[in-house]
């Protein structure tokens, strides 16, 4: 299979200290001139290898001498040496107007720009493309000057020039040596919004965003949101930028959210460019996560990157872990909370759960494309979390500033990390390490009971790791549980918050005094990945819901009676919604309450999660039941839905958490009422998206509209189309939000879009918009006639010829299909095998699509 095991690891050869790039830049044909120092770093005596895919060397020369006696083997070209220590020069020719991969050297709208992890490099020029080589670059870039105006490398920029002919240049040297995957350079026609930032020692950063002349204007918030990232680096973790400049670059084809690349950030254009008019509030959010993501990067990635791949928690759990702070003290951090773990139950616990499932660190892989997953990048940030909760803040901290000293410069490992939080706190986390090696969301069944005469309450606790492929038996796992006991009389709390760490199979803890009939809370803050399965009852939730003092807590509590009543109503179709009714009544009479919270506590949990609870998914069912619990808080609580609806305060708008809380609430209850079936709520609907002066109303407007029938639906797309016809990531939206419809023609609809002259699948964000959203999309994709994965079939395949790397990432939703009855699950693995059977199929997709069939 071409399976790469991390027990393999063996440090490289040879070394490369230093690296000399010379570009002479051009769309057709590209020459690159590559001047590597190497320097023998064992005693084997091995040849030098490099790493090389689709290219051949047109020259090769050591020590400034041609030779011939090198050799292809597989893709790398293989160097005999003597001696310990030489000068490799090499010579290749690429196109980058025909890289439909996006991997390498491509071209982007007319720009010229690289995507090198994580073995994009190779396709750049001959090297040992292996986190753990650490270069310095230096590189020297000629270009067009009319055509590519602007030349941008990673590092400091130190000499430019013009030629003769029309051409001009530029050298940038980095000083810090970087695996090859954080090389980038940039060539085009590029205008900049420069800011300034003074680091905590007191030097100057120029900062620059490079995007197309036109949008400039809505770089501002990507600016503002870089300028607070690293401020707060220097706060929370006292990490200081370390080069004279910081240039991000915005391009439209991009296979990733962005790259961290040292120096020189490059981002798919929607994670940098908003204005409202254009951006919805979400967007706005994810951009700042994304712009601190990749900024944060240049410590807990660049400075200390990886030994190998499999380590790639390391810097991304690590990563996200920091981005998810830095959002929270943006806002409220109870409601960022709350959509991270509603974003890690939509994607890394069905992963988890499923034939793609593996540890956050890896045993092997195939392709390492596929390893970007939520799972190492979410559930690695919920590790480093627990991590955090168990040692405490400041020995926390202690533990991050022992790690960024002990590493810097180095390549490192999860063990690495591992062991600076065991020596700087003093604590033992062997145990704890089970979470990097065992995948399976554990389960947790928790039950207080009362011995109301001795004043006591019992809580028994038991977890249980499911098995998961090549993981037939587990061991229990450290469980970090937030634990809280409420009276359910007096509503108040017996007793302080405690901090179990569950670490046996099962364990019962007893707490004193309980004068009075406990409930609990358990899991507050959702401290453990985990999936809490209790014996509480409608009524303990309802209680819980209202007067839990944790915020996640209450938010959780809504779910789980949510959850409780939608299971039951799918399983035995005769609905009690009672219990959900009232407590979303309390909730929205709540006035103390965050609208923005609100909003988050009165969703029903997605169609997708009311499945993952199912031993089998029937979609059907599912999507009835939530739609009649839609329809009956719809109908039951009408006035409130317009009294939350006419709540919002007017005005121009604001990107504020007070302004986005109440849009959020305002949108949600525009769906409630429209989930009633009230005749004037296609009325409401379409005057909000006329009215809006926003994206966010406009598009929560044109979100509501497109699940029904209405006239005012068709009007809509039409006027949103035409209104952003040219501005690609709006027309994303246009796709996006009619391929996620409930309605009951959804499959056929999108398959229509995939005709649309503006549907193309060369642009990822494109084909995610569509194609991926229908796979999310769980009523319409698992249509029972098997549409839906013929559809998504035929669209992978047709995309795995110019991208396998997206193509392999669309693959998921048919990796479910133990979870369906026995048509539909031979329908999916129909729409698999048809896969595997495609000739010329990538390793990317082959690797997904055959572990899937299991
Ligand atoms: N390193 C790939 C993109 C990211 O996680 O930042
Ligand atoms: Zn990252």
């Amino acid at each position: 299979t071409g399976a790469i095991s991390r027990h393999d690891y063996r440090p490289p050869a040879w070394l490369v200290p230093e690296t000399r790039l010379v570009f002479d830049l051009d769309p057709a044909a590209t020459r690159v001139t590559a001047t590597l120092s190497v320097t023998r770093n064992d005693a084997s005596g091995d040849p030098l290898r490099l790493d090389g895919a689709g290219q051949r060397p047109l020259a090769v020369r050591v020590d400034g001498v041609a030779i011939d006696d090198w050799r292809i083997e597989g893709e790398q070209l293989v160097v005999p040496l003597a001696g310990d220590a030489h000068t490799i020069e090499t010579e290749v020719e690429i196109a980058p107007e025909r890289n439909t991969q996006l991997m390498g050297l491509y071209a982007s709208g007319g720009i010229l720009c690289t995507q090198c992890e994580a073995e994009g490099f190779r396709r750049i020029t001959y090297f040992p493309d292996r986190p753990d080589v650490l270069s310095r670059y230096a590189v020297r870039m000629v270009a067009d000057a009319a055509r590519y105006p602007v030349l941008l490398a990673n590092g400091d920029p130190v000499a430019a020039g013009t030629l003769d002919d029309g051409r001009h240049w530029a050298e940038w040297n980095d000083p810090f040596p970087k695996p090859s995957y954080l090389f980038a350079l940039v060539a085009g026609d590029l205008a900049v919004n420069r800011g300034q930032f003074t680091t905590q020692s007191g030097r100057g950063v120029d900062l620059g965003i490079w995007v197309r002349a036109g949008d400039v204007e809505k770089t501002r918030h990507a600016l503002h949101a870089l300028e607070l990232a690293m401020a707060w680096d220097e706060r929370v973790y006292g990490r200081e930028y370390d080069l004279d400049v910081f240039n991000i670059v915005a391009v439209d084809d991009f296979n990733f959210g962005a790259m961290e690349n040292k120096g020189l950030n490059i981002f798919n254009s929607r994670y940098i460019l908003a204005d409202p008019d254009t951006a919805t509030d979400y967007d706005y959010d994810a951009i700042a996560a994304v712009v601190a993501h990749e900024y944060f990067h240049n410590w807990s990635g660049n400075r200390i990157t990886c030994r190998d791949w499999f380590q790639l928690s390391l810097k991304e759990g690590f990563t996200v872990y920091r981005d998810q702070g830095f959002s929270a003290d943006q806002g409220s951090a109870a409601v960022k909370r709350i959509e991270d773990v509603r974003g890690l139950r939509a994607a890394q616990f069905p992963e988890d759960a499923g034939p793609l499932a593996h540890p956050v660190r890896p045993e092997s892989y195939i392709e390492i494309g596929n390893f970007y997953t939520a799972t190492i990048y979410n559930k690695g940030a919920e590790l480093i979390r627990m991590m955090a909760t168990i040692l405490g803040p400041q020995a926390f901290r202690a533990a991050t500033d022992l790690y960024f000293t002990r590493f810097d410069g180095t390549a490192a490992t999860c063990e690495d990390f591992v062991a600076c939080m065991e020596e700087a706190s003093g604590r033992d986390l062997t145990q704890f390490r089970l979470w990097y090696s065992q995948a399976g969301t554990p389960r947790v069944a928790a039950s207080l009971s009362h011995q109301a005469g001795d004043g006591r309450a019992t809580l028994r606790l038991a977890q249980h790791v499911p098995a998961t492929p090549g993981q037939p038996d587990k061991q229990p796992m450290v469980l970090p549980l937030r634990i809280r006991v409420f009276g359910a009389e007096t509503g108040r709390a017996l007793g302080d918050e405690q901090l179990v760490l569950l670490d046996e199979a099962a364990s019962t803890i007893v707490f004193d005094g309980i004068t009075e009939r406990p409930v609990l809370s358990v899991n507050r803050g959702f401290s453990a990945p985990v999936i809490i399965e209790s014996d509480r009852s409608a009524a303990d939730l309802a209680f819980l819901s209202a007067h839990d003092d944790d915020p996640f807590a209450r938010y959780e509590a809504m779910q789980q009676l949510m959850l409780d009543t939608l299971v039951a109503t799918t399983i035995e179709g005769r609905p009690d919604n009672d219990a959900v009714i009232t407590a979303v009544a309390n909730t929205l009479d709540d006035r103390t309450l965050d609208p923005a919270f609100v909003a988050e506590a009165v969703l029903l949990p997605s169609e997708g999660f009311i499945g993952d609870q199912l031993a089998m998914v029937d979609p059907e069912a599912i999507f009835r039941a939530r739609e009649g619990l839609r329809r009956a808080l719809g109908l039951r609580l009408a006035d409130r839905w317009r009294d939350a609806y006419e709540r919002a305060p007017d005005g121009p708008y604001v990107y504020s958490p007070a302004a986005k809380g109440h849009r959020r609430l305002r949108s949600v209850a525009l769906g409630y009422i429209a989930a009633s079936g009230a005749d004037d709520a296609a009325t409401i609907a379409f005057r909000q998206f006329e009215r809006a002066d926003n994206m966010t109303d406009r598009q929560g407007a044109l979100g509501t509209l497109a699940n029904g029938y209405s006239d005012e639906r068709e009007a809509a797309l039409d006027i949103f189309y035409h209104r952003y016809a040219g501005n690609s990531l709006v027309i994303d939206k246009w796709f996006q939000t009619q391929a996620l419809s409930s309605r009951d023609d959804t499959g056929r609809l999108v398959a229509d879009l995939a005709r649309h002259p503006d549907f193309t699948l060369a642009n990822p964000n494109r084909a995610r918009a569509l194609v991926g959203a229908f796979g999310a999309n769980q009523r319409a994709f698992n249509a029972a006639d098997g549409s839906g994965y013929r559809f998504l079939a035929d669209q992978l395949i047709a995309l795995d010829k110019l991208n396998p790397q997206t193509a392999a990432k669309l693959l998921p939703p048919l990796a479910r299909w133990r979870r369906f009855d026995s048509d539909r699950a031979a329908l999916m693995r129909g729409a698999l095998e048809r896969i595997v059977a495609t000739p010329g199929l990538s390793k990317d997709v082959f690797e997904q699509a055959s572990k899937s069939l299991g």
